[in-house]
């Protein structure tokens, strides 16, 4: 590998540190260009979506994360462990894992994200439907999920990755939300499993970059907003 990989979004989103834990299980030199989401301009400075992350190597653009880190997986150093299990059948179901992650939980939970961290109305029932979704999405992953120790099994892999920016961000957007608890009540073995999963070094380095940018953010919106 040539070209510097470059990391475009926001240290405060989920699918952004879902790249970023699997760049630094790689040990793949990167930097990282801030950009808030939405912010980009296609074709410009953006993705063809408009959302992060999206990764630059070298002239070359690579969109949407699933995308990203398989790409990842092609270009890492042949020495380096792969976040695939090896058996095709388990890598079908650390993927089907991580669509039940982004598809049955991340997306019903975005207008909460919208209101609780934005600030945008939500409408009582909208907070309602995505409860129930969760409580459905939870349902499911603990059917297909291992936990022993990690959600595919004795190996770390990227459904972990997307595991824990997901499901921590759904825990603290439903506490903000009113529901403190609700996660760990559904799901009780998700409790240890995230304890064990904020061990990791690369999620620490994550976790770390995550709050002070959050920090950060606030700051400056508090500064233009006169406060
Ligand atoms: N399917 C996309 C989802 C990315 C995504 O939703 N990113 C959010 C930030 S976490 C975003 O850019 N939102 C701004 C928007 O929707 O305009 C992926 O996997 O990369």
């Amino acid at each position: 590998m040539t070209a510097t990989l470059g990391l475009f979004g926001s240290p405060i989103s989920t699918y952004y540190n879902k790249v970023k834990i699997a760049l630094l299980e790689f040990g793949l030199p990167f930097e990282e260009i801030e950009l808030a989401p939405g912010a980009g301009q296609w074709p410009g400075t953006g993705s063809p979506s408009g959302k992060i992350p999206f990764l630059r190597h070298g002239d070359q653009g690579i969109y949407e994360s699933q995308a990203i880190i398989e790409y990842l997986e092609d270009i890492r150093n042949a020495t380096t462990p792969s976040l695939f299990p090896a058996d095709p059948v388990d890598r079908a179901r650390c993927r089907e894992l991580i669509l039940y992650l982004e598809l049955y939980l991340d997306t019903p939970m975005r207008p909460v994200y919208q209101s609780v961290f934005w600030g945008k109305d939500l409408a009582a029932d909208s907070l309602q439907h995505a409860i129930e979704a969760v409580e459905a999405g939870l349902a499911l992953l603990m059917r297909r999920a291992s936990l022993d120790p990690w959600l595919c099994g004795t190996q770390f892999t990227h459904a972990d990755c997307a595991a824990w920016v997901h499901l921590t961000t759904i825990q603290w957007a439903l506490a903000l939300a009113g529901h403190k608890g609700f996660v760990q009540e559904r799901a009780a073995a998700l409790t240890d499993y995230l304890e064990r999963l904020a061990e990791r070094p690369s999620i620490a380095r994550v976790e770390a970059d995550r709050r002070e940018a959050s920090r950060r953010i606030k700051a400056e919106r508090a500064a233009a907003q006169g406060r």
